[in-house]
């Protein structure tokens, strides 16, 4: 894969049906064995792994410099399907530089974006084709399939954010999205620990 580090104008493109960057420099792979301790329900997890480590979202990174005054740019596809009655998530993060924003407009699929502050604050917003989220300063972020498609989202964020998942490997969300009647139901977090 071509290795650079762009710092003249440049151009992309994307596949809105498969969310394959192009050209692209990284392509992070997440499984089900890479989310130890993030769904619910540890033996459905545990039972699916026995048969399979499936693939549960990928990330297409375009190489800029990760400083402030660029804008990373990627694209995240989170595949359908369920963990028990969770719906395939991403890990989610807060930003370690947490005053720093993210848009991700997604581009196909059904979806949640669920998001937290560092107070405890939370808010679930739609993610469908055509519908921009933003995501402000102060709150982490995970998007969540609950269609029967793959989620597919262009995200861009400041350089230099850089990632923090030990906050919500440790504390989880307030908040899950787990399947009810055959429809996405938004649920307390038994485990969830206030960062307060
Ligand atoms: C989006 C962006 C990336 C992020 C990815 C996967 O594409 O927010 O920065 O890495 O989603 O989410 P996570 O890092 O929480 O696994
Ligand atoms: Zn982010």
């Amino acid at each position: 894969m071509e290795h650079v580090t762009r710092t003249d104008p440049f151009s992309f493109s994307v596949d809105p049906s498969t969310g394959i960057v192009t050209p692209h420099d990284n392509l992070i792979q997440r499984r089900l064995s890479h989310m130890n301790g993030m769904f619910m329900d540890q033996a459905a997890r545990e039972a699916m792994l026995e048969v399979e480590d499936t693939l549960l979202y990928e990330v297409y990174e375009v190489e800029v410099p990760d400083e402030a005054g660029h804008l990373m740019v990627c694209t995240s596809i989170t595949y359908p399907g369920k963990v028990g009655r969770e719906y395939f998530m991403t890990k989610g993060h807060f930003h370690e530089k947490i005053q720093t924003a993210e848009i991700y407009s997604c581009l196909r699929g059904q979806g949640i974006m669920m998001m937290e502050s560092d107070r405890g604050d939370w808010k679930a917003e739609p993610m469908t084709q055509g519908r921009a989220v933003y995501v402000p300063p102060y709150y982490a972020h995970r998007s969540i399939n609950t269609g029967q498609e793959p989620l597919i989202s262009l995200c861009v964020y400041p350089g230099g954010a850089g990632h923090d998942y030990a906050t919500i490997e440790t504390k989880g969300f307030r908040k899950l999205v787990l399947e009810k009647n055959g429809k996405p139901e938004i649920e307390d977090n038994p485990k969830w620990k206030s960062r307060i």
